[in-house]
């Protein structure tokens, strides 16, 4: 039933009912939305930067498995764009607001303002404007229903005034309708045709070296249960990409790891080695594929996913199979004939390749070498991450040692990563301890990305979101050290320049801000470090001073 109502109430309660319970924002946007959103009981982050307010919002997202909302004034809007390229690389749904100058300010120089919308149209799937009130009720539906349908993924509604004030003063008789499928992700388990499940597992009993490689669809689908009952049915290897990760608990025997670039070298050589490779949930993107060298070229594809325009993208001759990760699955073992044998040998084999990679590592996980190795670092971590403990893990290495060496040995933790911006990690995992306030959060990162966003220590003490971060601290771009000194060979210069930063401590600066801060120079320390961290009631960061001459391992290329 309409009701007469302004801008603001309808905000509030349309996010309300929505099950939005934060939002992340740089004032000054949308100030009576927000006062009825705290009558409302939503959440009000303020943070100190735009992308910041993203990366929370992103966190949040993925952990909830439902929108996040970031905000921003119209001098705020292009920051905001600039922090929507990862949610729109790790497919989240970002749902952003921001204000935009009335029409007769346009095209005059008005004070702190340019063009939103191109700078939005790369990062969105769902980028428009709202002129007045009476758009709203179906733009900001149709926000929800963009975001989390097909490929989830950022969209943006730029609110007429420069703080969205023409918008939210305004009154009209609206409806708050909820359309609840679109408050979650996915919005509907869409069924696969048939035909095409009894084709994919009819080429599925018929390779004799298959391997699942389960993507970020399979996590947002909480398809892990359904994977392993078809991976075991068949006695398949299963990869993940690095969203997909979660899916599957390190000692599975089946578990050959993460694929691609940020990778073991063994789930690169089982994918390389496969005669059959079924995609599901992945795009088969240059990150999990290695730059598409992974699998070979002429190597059989099966391809399931929910956005029918991802389905031969990248590989041609795929057998594309349109459905949820998890119906589909459940489908395709269903399918498959009562004589369908394991792949036994094959099996066997890619353990074996497991068990060689395990071994080799082994003896860097276990140093007692000062500075600390950072695979030593990872095996204390995994060690301690909580049974229902959420990490997040940054790009570069950070990406690379949680995706690899941090792992996952209970079924309720969870592995959310940054798709490519260094310094995402932390702010994301203050957005995901928002969703998820009963978890233990531990976000990993270097130096390099905790400098990024460090004034939002003081974001987490302000509002109470208490949780761990790890700076995997050796004092530089370690990431880029080790190319750029290779680049240097012996010629005369200061390499350095480039990569280099000071001694700070952000142990001290985390206590500065009324954090924990611990600095960790011993390897026996991570632990006791962590776990009193983990106690805390306050945000606390572990610096582990770490050996910047140690790189992570570099992707086996076929
Ligand atoms: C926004 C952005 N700028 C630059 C990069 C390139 N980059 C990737 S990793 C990295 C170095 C990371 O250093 P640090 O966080 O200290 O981690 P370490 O490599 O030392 O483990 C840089 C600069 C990036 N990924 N994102």
């Amino acid at each position: 039933m309409a009701e007469r109502m302004t801008g603001a109430r309808f905000i509030a309660e349309s996010l309300k009912g929505y099950g939005v319970t934060h939002v992340f924002f740089v004032e000054a946007i949308l100030r009576r939305s927000l006062m009825e959103m705290e009558r409302l009981g939503i959440r009000r982050v303020l943070t100190h930067s735009e992308k910041a307010a993203v990366y929370m919002a992103d966190g949040y997202a993925r952990v909830a498995r439902r929108p996040g909302v970031c905000m921003a004034q119209s001098v705020g809007a292009a920051n905001l764009a600039s922090g929507l390229q990862d949610p729109f690389l790790g497919r989240s749904p970002v749902i952003a607001i921001t204000g935009r100058q009335v029409p007769m300010a346009q095209y005059r120089h008005a004070y702190q303002e340019i063009a939103h919308g191109p700078r939005f149209e790369p990062v969105t799937k769902y980028n428009v404007t709202v002129d007045v009130l009476a758009q709203l009720p179906h733009l900001l539906r149709q926000a929800f229903r963009e975001a989390t349908t097909g490929t989830p993924g950022p969209v943006h509604l730029d609110l007429l005034g420069y703080q969205g004030q023409a918008i939210e003063e305004a009154e009209a008789d609206l409806e708050v309708l909820v359309e609840e499928p679109f408050a979650r992700i996915p919005p509907y388990r869409t069924m696969p045709d048939p035909a095409q499940v009894a084709e994919a597992a009819r080429l599925l009993e018929m390779a004799e070296r298959p391997v699942l490689v389960a993507g970020g669809g399979v996590t947002a689908s909480r398809a892990g249960a359904e994977l392993l009952a078809l991976a075991e049915r068949l006695s398949i290897p299963v990869a993940t990409s690095l969203n997909g990760k979660p899916s599957l608990l390190v000692d599975h025997p089946l578990n050959v790891g993460v694929v691609g670039r940020y990778s073991r070298w063994c789930a690169n050589q089982v994918v390389a080695e496969a005669d059959l490779v079924a995609f599901i949930g992945s795009a088969a993107g240059e990150m999990v594929t290695l730059g598409w060298k992974l699998p070979r070229a002429g190597t059989r594809i099966v391809q399931i996913d929910i956005n029918p325009a991802e389905l031969g993208r990248n590989y041609p001759h795929t057998l594309g199979v349109l459905g949820d990760a998890r119906v589909t699955l459940q489908m395709l073992q269903e399918a498959l004939g009562s004589k369908a044998r394991p792949k036994a040998a094959w099996a066997t084999h890619a353990k074996d390749l497991v068990r060689r990679w395990r071994e080799e590592l082994a003896p860097h996980r276990a140093s007692g070498a000062i500075p600390i190795r950072p695979e030593r670092l990872c095996k204390e971590l995994t060690d301690c991450l909580p049974e229902n403990g959420i990490l997040v893990g940054d790009t570069g290495f950070a990406g690379i040692w949680t995706g690899t060496q941090v792992h996952l040995t209970a079924p309720g933790q969870d592995y959310i990563r940054c798709a490519g911006s260094l310094g995402w990690a932390f702010p994301a995992s203050l957005g995901a301890k928002c969703a998820a306030p009963d978890r233990p959060v531990v976000c990993f990162t270097g130096d390099g990305g905790m400098w990024y966003h460090l004034s939002e220590l003081e974001t987490a003490r302000r509002c109470g979101i208490s949780t761990v971060t790890v700076v995997n601290n050796n004092r530089a771009l370690g990431q880029c050290a080790v190319n750029i000194r290779k680049l240097y060979a012996n010629r005369p210069g200061n390499p350095g320049d480039l990569f280099d930063f000071g001694s700070v401590s952000f142990a001290a600066l985390a206590r500065e801000m009324g954090c924990l801060g611990i600095q960790v120079t011993q390897p026996d320390g991570i632990v006791p470090a962590i776990r009193q961290a983990l106690a805390a009631e306050v945000p606390a960061v572990i610096e582990v001073i770490t050996d910047v001459t140690c790189p992570a391992p570099e992707p086996w290329a076929p």
